[in-house]
């Protein structure tokens, strides 16, 4: 980006956004502060300090704020080997409380934005570190939300408990929104390298925002308003919903025309212009894409607007594990077994592959089915040793020969990397691929979605 990083519009060509990180920002900006020290907020705090920036880490939670500060690291993209000398440098840190952020330049807030049981936005998170931030405000701090949120959050609720100190946002103090772009298991793009949407509440905002991000992340993108910035988190995620929804529907149609749909959608891969593939699954999970657009669904209901996409994209996706289970309740009716007594294995729990997070994954959708149809009912994962399903607490199971041989079938849900699928295949009458894992594989024991 030339110059200081001052705002450009939108047209702005992205090699004009890109400068190289370190080379200029706000001088003035010494030390970086993060509230909310999660796969967000940790992995913030290690690139300042990879960029030269100290960083002071904030969390209301006092064990994980004892783990950080032993140089242990409770988010699986952050080694413990890479921590701990950055806590033991002093470059990283981790205050026992809120009066430390007087001291800190610049405050990213990277908390939890959740759904509420009734799927409207929870943002009591936001609201919560905007109050705590509240008293330790003073002239030159520098704040960016970044936890997804609807546009307008940063605008309507974190400015008014700023400015209710009397300071003034582009004047006193900086406000912008930046969405977290963290990809959990992502080797290939490094949190440095993903390139950084901002948008500030006034352009001087931005300015100050995009500068000091730009010391820490290799392109920045200036937009013109905190709004883009939040809105278009919520198209990029809104993107995957739809598209997912999508394809989950042509699985749907496949199975109503007796088509494979793996068939169909690598045969349409090999467009390479003009198509992008998705696969259908079990369902929608994680703490991102099946959550972020009932952020924008809700906003805009209050407009009395429909979000037609997000939501026919949320009654197709949340309707497959359904499917899932009752395709493989006909596959086990054709060999004659019912789906009650029958031993299944679920195989993989975490919301998606090489994870271990289980938030919103399908599995636990499957599973409550599955047991609620009478089936004795055990799951593998790796990556999950313990697994609770409402009063149900299991353990993950072996995956061998002897104990595959001991069920009716199993129902591949999450594929990990290095799970045997063809050990499956060799050793139980009957397995649901819900991933496409065994997609050109033979077997007359093996069914899909
Ligand atoms: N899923 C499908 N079919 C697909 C892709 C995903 O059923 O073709 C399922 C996954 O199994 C999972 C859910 O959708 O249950 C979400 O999967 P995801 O690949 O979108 O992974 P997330 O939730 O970790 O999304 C994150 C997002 N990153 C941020 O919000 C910063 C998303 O924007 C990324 O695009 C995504 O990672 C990624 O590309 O891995």
């Amino acid at each position: 980006m030339e110059g200081d990083g001052s705002h450009m519009s939108s047209k702005t060509s992205p090699r004009r956004t890109t400068r190289k990180a370190h080379d200029r920002g706000n001088p003035h900006i010494g030390i970086a502060g993060v509230v909310g020290l999660g796969y967000v907020g940790l992995p913030l705090m290690v690139e300042c300090a990879r960029a030269g920036i100290q960083a002071v880490g904030f969390d209301t939670d006092p064990a994980r704020r004892r783990m950080i500060r032993r140089g242990e690291s409770p988010v699986e993209d952050i080694a413990s080997e890479d921590l701990r000398p950055l806590v033991k440098s002093g470059i990283v840190s981790v205050a026992e409380d809120w009066s430390a952020l007087r001291d800190v330049d610049a405050i990213s807030i990277c908390v939890p934005t959740p759904l509420r049981k009734s799927k409207e936005p929870d943002i009591s998170f936001v609201t919560a570190a905007a109050e705590s931030l509240k008293p330790h405000l003073r002239r030159g701090h520098l704040i960016i939300l970044e936890s997804t949120t609807y546009p307008g959050t940063t605008r309507e609720i974190v400015l008014p408990i700023l400015e209710s100190t009397g300071l003034r946002v582009g004047k006193d103090f900086w406000l912008a929104f930046s969405p977290e772009r963290v990809d959990p298991g992502n080797v290939e793009w490094p949190l440095s390298r993903i390139p950084k949407v901002i948008g500030g509440i006034t352009p001087e905002c931005t300015r100050e925002a995009a500068a000091f991000y730009s010391r820490i992340f290799e392109t920045v993108h200036p937009v013109s308003s905190a709004e883009a910035a939040e809105m278009a988190k919520l198209l990029e995620n809104t993107f995957r919903a739809v598209n997912i929804g999508l394809v989950n529907e042509f699985a749907l149609t496949c199975d109503r025309l007796g088509l494979d749909t793996w068939e169909v959608i690598k045969a349409a891969g090999t467009k390479p212009f003009g198509f992008m593939s998705f696969k259908p699954g079990p369902g929608l999970g994680g703490h991102c894409i099946p959550i972020d657009p009932q952020y924008l669904s809700w906003r805009m209901r209050l407009l009395n607007f429909t979000t037609r996409f997000i939501d026919l994209a949320e009654e197709v996706n949340s309707e497959m594990p359904r499917h899932a289970v009752l395709k493989m309740a006909m596959a086990l009716n054709h060999q004659g077994k019912a789906i009650s007594k029958t031993r299944v294995l679920v195989v993989g729990v975490a919301y998606k592959a090489d994870v271990s997070d289980i938030r919103e994954s399908p599995a636990l959708d499957i599973i409550e089915l599955l047991i609620s149809h009478g089936a004795k009912l055990r799951y593998h994962d790796p990556l999950v040793p313990t697994l609770t399903v409402g009063e149900h607490t299991l353990k993950s199971s072996p995956l061998t020969a002897k104990t595959l041989r001991s069920f009716d079938a199993v129902m591949i849900v999450t594929p990990h990397t290095g799970i045997d699928h063809r050990l499956i295949i060799r050793s139980v009458p009957l397995v649901f691929d819900c991933r496409g894992v065994t997609a050109g594989m033979k077997g007359k024991n093996i069914f899909r979605l």
